[in-house]
């Protein structure tokens, strides 16, 4: 469970459908080419949120199929209908998904016993094992240290992918749970995470960059900071100039560049415009 993980993209066409062969063209370029050590399915980047759960499904049988056993496969199965979550909880753990993951519950202001309990609710239901997903920025909901240590009790919990710039709290969690498992969320921050000795990242960009992600984590864990951070600045040229173009369509054409079948991204996220294909075209060749 440790190691680089890809945030997986989807591909779809222009009317919003699962393009299969271009998404399993994704996870085989996640594998053969980046290298990673695992695939994170249905998160943010992959626009879940946009999507209905028969096509959630789909795409977990596809990922699962086209990948098998060559790397380990992580299910986000988060919803705010909490019968979709265990539904696609008991789904992906009958397709033997290694690990499930849960967003925060969001949009309504939950308070922490709502939230512990659809934690709990969720993983009643499963014989898996869950990885908390906290991404305040999006979500709004922020969790403290002795939170995150209520949910951890629970014993099937067993860690939390952490998107937030917040290295204070990451510390103080590394440091009061060494046995759970914290995955570094925020690529352009993944050198800082590492030196916080996280057990791994999961991120958008490695679908990309994945081969420098790896780099930039062994180094941090070998010690070799000043290497690192030559690696990270490398990365965060080429994140910077991704962020500024949009993120994950500027991710789909530059796979496209590469060669994968990427497609485009559901609505209401806008298609590139000419110019800023063309752009995307110029950030692969310039920093991959
Ligand atoms: O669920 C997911 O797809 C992720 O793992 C998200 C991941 O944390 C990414 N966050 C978002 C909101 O996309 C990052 O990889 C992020 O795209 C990257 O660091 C650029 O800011």
């Amino acid at each position: 469970m440790k190691g680089i993980f890809t945030a997986l993209m989807c591909s779809f066409d222009e009317e919003g459908k699962i393009n299969e062969k271009g998404l399993r063209e994704m996870v085989r370029n996640n594998i053969d080419v980046q290298k990673v050590d695992g695939l994170y399915v249905n998160g943010s980047t992959g626009e879940n949120f946009l999507i209905s759960t028969e096509d959630k499904k789909r795409i977990f049988e596809i990922v699962k199929d086209e990948a098998g056993d060559d790397v380990t496969l992580i299910a986000q199965v988060g919803s705010l209908n909490i019968d979709e979550a265990v539904d696609l909880a008991k789904f992906t753990t009958d397709l033997k998904y290694d690990a499930l993951s849960a967003v925060t519950p969001f949009y309504y202001k939950f308070d922490f016993d709502e939230i512990k309990d659809y934690y709990n609710t969720i993983m009643a239901n499963v014989d898996n094992q869950m990885i908390v997903y906290s991404i305040p920025a999006l979500t709004g909901v922020s969790m403290n240290l002795e939170q995150f240590g209520e949910l951890f009790e629970n014993e099937k919990i067993i860690g939390v992918k952490f998107t937030a710039p917040d290295f204070f709290l990451l510390e103080r969690l590394r440091h009061a749970y060494p046995d759970k498992l914290l995955y570094s969320g925020f690529d352009e921050m993944l050198l800082s995470a590492s030196v916080l000795n996280v057990d791994g990242a999961i991120g958008s960009t490695f679908n990309v960059n994945g081969v420098r992600a790896r780099k930039i984590f062994e180094l941090a864990q070998a010690g070799a900071v000043e290497e690192a951070r030559a690696v990270q600045k490398e990365t965060n040229d080429l994140i910077a100039a991704i962020l500024d173009n949009g993120l994950y369509p500027t991710i789909k054409e530059i796979l496209k560049h590469e060669g994968v079948d990427a497609g485009v991204c559901r609505k209401p996220m806008k298609p590139l415009t000419e110019a800023k294909k063309a752009r995307a075209h110029d950030i692969a060749k310039k920093y991959l």
